[in-house]
């Protein structure tokens, strides 16, 4: 940990006191750590704070993610991914045997999964009773798999679709077999940048209210940020605080994934100053802000699909703890220009946790740990 007198001349000498006491930074804090052109004094906290929680282990999972449809109601302008219509080039929708197939297919390649990860587009007439019957098939085939799906805004779409409430939606997706939902779709919660970049996607309020309801029922949420786009930096620390905030009121956000917006094939230009090799550094800075900011979430993900198999392991050592998985197929930053592998191997996880100065931990879904032998039942 670097001098105190280095901290004072950075300016940044009460919130050096404050992460070695383990009291929580103010907005005002996270936006002079931004502002700090010092990556590694920010980085140094950041290390401190992960590994007071986490000591050198860094998390994987062995996981499988399907999207079951890119074809969505939201035409969110950052999204490569989504289709407007099941006609346009490139749309796909699959049925319960695909999911099912694609399930078989991961542990016929003897990959034993402790997490299917299953999200897609707000589809338009998909009805609920679909997710339902999707949900006990993949349980009726793995009943030992914890099945991670939904995000906030699909439970809202769903409610609307049936019209009933998110709720009722979460405690029947819960029935189902539902144990886990993934962060995404809370994007930046700013309520005038969201009309410019996903105008028709649930609003901050209710990804937050769903996040909510669903720790209310035992369902534990991830939550993301989707940064490095047209945001400020004081939009970024508001959207921190807002988590935080709903964090102590709900606390069940296991993770925090800060997602770095990729460009390619998005209909939303940004301005060439937005753009450039600096952005690894932007990624960095963005990922031990996140950690010290959220000091009620324990775990910070960098995910090497969008962030890039070099820079994921970097980010170990600048706060985050979590590398995410095997993954095996992805297409959300892909079809936005991610340059990563469509998945990695276990071996090739923990080679790469090890050669990074860390030790390998294996969990599920939900984080509980699993040593090896249990995690290949
Ligand atoms: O919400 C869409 C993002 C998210 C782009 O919970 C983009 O464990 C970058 O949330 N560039 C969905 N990002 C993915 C997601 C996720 C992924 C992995 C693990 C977990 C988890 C959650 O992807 C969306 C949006 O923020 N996204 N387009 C893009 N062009």
């Amino acid at each position: 940990m670097l001098e105190h007198s280095y901290y004072a001349a950075l300016g940044l000498s009460s919130i050096h006191e404050k992460v070695l006491s383990g009291e929580r930074l103010a907005p005002e804090d996270g936006l002079k750590l931004f502002h700090c052109p010092d990556i590694t004094a920010v980085g140094a906290l950041a290390m401190h704070d992960r590994c007071r929680r986490h000591a050198h282990k860094a998390y994987y999972v062995v996981n499988r993610q399907i999207n079951y449809t890119n074809v969505c109601v939201n035409g969110c302008t950052f999204c490569a991914f989504r289709r407007d219509s099941e006609e346009e080039p490139g749309a796909f929708t699959l049925t319960i045997d695909d999911i099912l197939t694609r399930l078989h297919e991961a542990y016929a390649a003897a990959l034993h999964l402790d997490e299917l990860h299953i999200v897609g587009g707000c589809h338009p007439s998909r009805r609920l009773a679909w997710f339902e019957e999707m949900l006990h098939a993949v349980h009726a085939s793995k009943p030992n798999l914890p099945i991670k799906a939904f995000t906030p805004v699909e439970i809202a779409h769903f409610a609307n679709m049936e019209g009933i409430s998110t709720l009722d939606v979460l405690k029947r997706l819960q029935k189902a077999g539902l144990v886990m939902m993934p962060g995404g779709g809370a994007e930046i919660f700013d309520e005038t940048l969201r009309r410019q970049i996903c105008p028709h996607k649930a609003d901050a309020s209710t990804w937050l209210r769903v996040s909510g309801e669903a720790h209310s029922l035992g369902i534990v949420t991830n939550c993301i940020m989707l940064f490095g786009h047209l945001e400020t930096l004081e939009q970024r620390i508001d959207h921190l605080c807002r988590l935080r905030d709903q964090q102590d009121k709900s606390g069940g956000f296991t993770c925090f994934i800060p997602l770095p917006f990729l460009t390619e094939n998005s209909r939303l230009k940004l301005p060439d100053d937005k753009i450039g090799p600096q952005r690894g550094l932007d990624q960095l800075k963005t990922i031990a802000v996140s950690r010290l900011m959220l000091d009620n979430i324990p775990h910070i993900k960098a995910y090497w699909i969008m962030l890039g198999q070099k820079l994921a392991p970097t980010a170990l050592w600048f706060g985050a703890d979590d590398l995410d998985g095997t993954i095996v197929e992805e297409r959300i930053g892909h079809m936005a220009g991610a340059s990563s592998a469509q998945g990695m191997t276990v071996s090739e996880l923990e080679h790469v946790i090890r050669e990074s100065g860390f030790t390998p931990v294996r969990r599920n879904a939900t984080f509980s740990t699993l040593n090896t032998a249990e995690a290949s039942q």
